[in-house]
């Protein structure tokens, strides 16, 4: 597997002169300047990628080349979109850039309820608890069904026995203050999808009433519909694709649930397999996100990964504990439900060679006070890349691989 390392462009904290020091040889990264929606042009392509060689890396992997919101909900200017999407493609490939990350979540891209959650160590991690997601959707969205949704809904079999998920919302709503509810948003609406995402940014003024408007343009969108636009989407893009190399892998939801009455259709095994046999092509692939599926108590991410691994051109190695109340949190990437060895020995094995990076790690030693974005620390970070390292070079031993870390007289 190539070492890559997700890096936020040339503002970043975190110096491509650190990383060269840790043994990463690839970085991820997309122009996260420019306005969503608006082409890539050539020539920003070519400064990030020529400033990223200078540093004796290269650009592996864009994530991500966001697909709009119109393409999503198949909006009047979807078409005109696409048109965008493809001349970006072309410029990216024209510039050697062939592997591109993508999401198809509708309006939320991926989700939190707390960045800085304790670990019994000190550091910390971030975490899901589903009462406090579905006060912010009863309360503070004041979603319209979300009261009667939240009644009905059910962890997977094994978690969260015997608990009320709407009782503790309704408990939470006599104890919590207008600060508490702005940080809530802050978390599930700014801090995680300000630098990812594109529809909100950090300084939105009325963040909620924004995304009751993006909430709106799904109405009447179910999961088959929103099948059926990825579909098109997918299909619109492939003759691009195969015209410039250009491989696709789109990320799974995260976390794999539905929320806020939105379909989410990357989430388990069967939606996978879904959206692999609706456009056949090899173009169309999977980032395959460890630590997204593995949120999921249905999903069996070795199985996944076995199956899986064909289609795979980018790899996300990160590991999530579920508690048995259904909260999750992210494990330590040795431990937790995606067995990073076993994964790591399926994809040297099925698909040698594939970008991979470690994804989210935890907050420690100081890095909390930096201002990194929401799970992409430092030191957490490269902790994590460090056992990576250590699992992929025991793993390269025993299959015969030949690797020889970067940087190093060995
Ligand atoms: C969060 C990330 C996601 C991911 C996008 C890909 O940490 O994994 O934001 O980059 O969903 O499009």
């Amino acid at each position: 597997m190539e070492r890559t390392w997700r890096w936020f462009g040339k503002n970043d904290k975190i110096t491509l002169a650190m990383l060269r020091q840790i043994g990463v040889e690839g970085i991820v990264t997309a122009l996260h300047d420019v306005p969503l929606g608006e082409v890539w042009t050539r020539e920003k392509i070519h400064d990030l990628k020529t400033y990223i060689e200078s540093y004796g890396m290269r650009w592996s992997v864009v994530e991500s080349l966001p697909v709009v919101e119109s393409i999503k909900y198949a909006g009047p200017d979807r078409d005109e979109q696409i048109e965008r999407y493809k001349v970006s493609l072309r410029n990216l490939s024209a510039e050697g850039i062939h592997t591109i990350c993508y999401n198809f979540m509708p309006v939320l891209d991926w989700a939190r309820t707390d960045l800085l959650h304790a670990n019994p160590n000190g550091s910390s991690n971030l975490y899901f608890n589903y009462a406090e997601f579905a006060y912010f959707d009863i309360y503070i969205l004041q979603r319209e069904g979300a009261r009667e949704e939240w009644a009905q809904f059910r962890f997977p079999e094994g978690y969260g026995e015997g608990r009320n998920v709407l009782s503790e919302a309704d408990a939470m709503a006599k104890t919590m203050t207008p600060e508490k509810d702005h940080q809530l948003v802050e978390t599930i609406v700014i801090k995680t999808q300000g630098f990812v995402s594109g529809n909100f940014k950090e300084g939105d003024k009325e963040p909620i009433e924004k995304f009751r408007k993006f909430l709106d343009l799904y109405k009447g969108i179910d999961k088959n519909q929103l099948r059926e636009n990825m579909k098109y989407f997918l299909e619109a893009i492939m003759p691009t694709c195969e015209e410039c190399g250009m491989n696709m892998c789109v990320h799974p939801d995260d976390p794999p649930i539905e929320i806020l009455g939105l379909p989410r259709i990357v989430r388990t095994e069967e939606d996978i397999q879904w959206m692999l046999d609706a456009v056949p092509n090899k173009h169309n692939g999977l980032t395959f996100c460890a630590g997204s599926l593995s949120a999921g108590a249905y999903n069996n991410v070795v199985e996944m990964a076995r199956k899986f691994a064909p289609r795979t051109h980018f790899v996300h190695l990160r590991s999530c504990h579920i508690f048995p109340n259904g909260d999750f949190t992210e494990a330590s990437h040795l431990g937790g439900r995606a067995d990073l060895i076993e994964l790591a020995r399926i994809f040297e094995q099925e698909n040698p060679g594939l970008p991979m990076r470690v994804d989210h790690g935890m907050t420690m030693l100081g890095d909390e006070s930096k201002g990194y974005n929401a799970g992409y620390s430092f030191l957490g970070r490269m902790f994590a890349l460090g056992q990576v390292q250590g699992i992929l070079a025991t793993v390269d031993r025993e299959l015969g691989i030949k690797y020889q870390q970067p940087g190093f007289f060995d």
